[in-house]
């Protein structure tokens, strides 16, 4: 891996520092959890307390059930200001996307920072950031945290860092997964991540899941390179899907001849629909944004309250394909 630059250097030191300032230190996570947020979270809770043994490392928030085959134990906290105090946000930016916000807002610790691969703003008053878009996961950022102040990783923080590697940069495939991306990774390997458990575990299928799929691809639109789906309560009802936030599956709708971008549609409530776009050139964030929502250039999200805007939606995302020659 290539040197780091004095100037990202001399942040990861400030990070270290703020880390040995505060006696306890609080983690984060954003809302609808997934294995980066998670696996940032807890990777660098136990490299927190595999390196600086007298602090007290707590992680709040709610796993909602997944990586099952993982544990992530979260701490009680009373909502109250905390002596000594240093929270810690990763994989997010804006407090409407964290999980436990009303601890933020009740300023409750002394210190906040941020390690995030959004490139977007924050309203978290941080008095330090590391922003990077070019990393695929912002697990990758605190394994790279961790190998470059030579900090000891233990074979807990080895795991939950590739969990969270692994599926943001979809299985090491995302254009920004680099030869840095393969380097951590093999750092993390080397320290007793479960690859193989997750790797397992992720290639999992139930027959539910392949009868969701069928009837995804048997019933998504396609136009003007434009792949999308709506999935109604009733129709996830029908297919056994009790729990809306399961039924988001935009990978079911990705790469299919040359079309370029990708939007998974889920009713999850009376008003209430996710939008999930992907592409693989196209600015997706343009259209998140424009609708309310926001993320990455490949992958954003975005809710609305009125199903008539589907369509809108989708135009716009055939428009923003019109752009693509401005990035590509
Ligand atoms: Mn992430």
């Amino acid at each position: 891996m290539k040197k780091a630059s004095q100037e990202k250097l001399n942040l990861l030191k400030e990070i270290e520092a703020k880390i040995e300032k505060y006696k306890n230190i609080v983690i984060f996570h954003h809302i609808r959890p997934d294995g980066d947020c998670l696996g940032s979270q807890f990777g660098l809770k136990y490299l927190i307390k595999e390196n600086f043994k007298d602090k007290n490392v707590y992680t709040i928030g709610d796993p909602k059930g997944s990586f099952p085959y993982l544990n992530f134990p979260m701490d009680n906290l009373e909502n109250k200001p905390i002596n000594n105090s240093l929270a810690i946000i990763v994989d997010a930016n804006f407090k409407n996307r964290i999980e436990c916000r009303e601890y933020l807002d009740n300023n409750t610790f002394n210190d906040v920072i941020r390690i995030d691969h959004h490139p977007n703003d924050d309203d978290l008053n941080a008095s330090l950031r590391w922003v990077e878009p070019e990393a695929p996961a912002a697990a990758q950022q605190v394994a790279e945290l961790a190998y470059k102040l030579k900090w000891k990783i233990n074979e807990e923080a080895a795991t939950y860092l590739y969990l969270g590697i692994y599926t943001d940069s979809v299985r090491l495939t995302t254009s920004t997964t680099n030869e840095k991306t393969m380097f951590l990774v093999s750092e993390l390997w080397k320290h007793g991540a479960k690859k193989d458990l997750i790797h397992n575990e992720m290639m999992k299928k139930t027959l539910e899941d392949i009868k969701i799929s069928a009837f995804v691809q048997q019933n998504m639109q396609i136009k003007n390179k434009v792949v999308s789906f709506y999935f109604s309560l009733n129709d996830q009802k029908k297919l056994g899907i009790i729990d809306p936030l399961k039924a988001n599956r935009p990978f079911l709708l990705a790469n299919i001849d040359d079309n370029k971008i990708w939007v998974f549609f889920t009713e999850e409530d009376k008003n209430k629909i996710r939008c999930e776009f992907r592409s693989n050139g196209p600015c997706v964030r343009n259209v998140a944004i424009k609708w309310g929502g926001g993320g990455h250039h490949r992958a954003s999200g975005a809710q609305i309250d009125d199903e008539k805007n589907i369509p809108l939606i989708i135009k716009d995302c055939e428009k923003e394909i019109l752009n693509i020659k401005d990035y590509d």
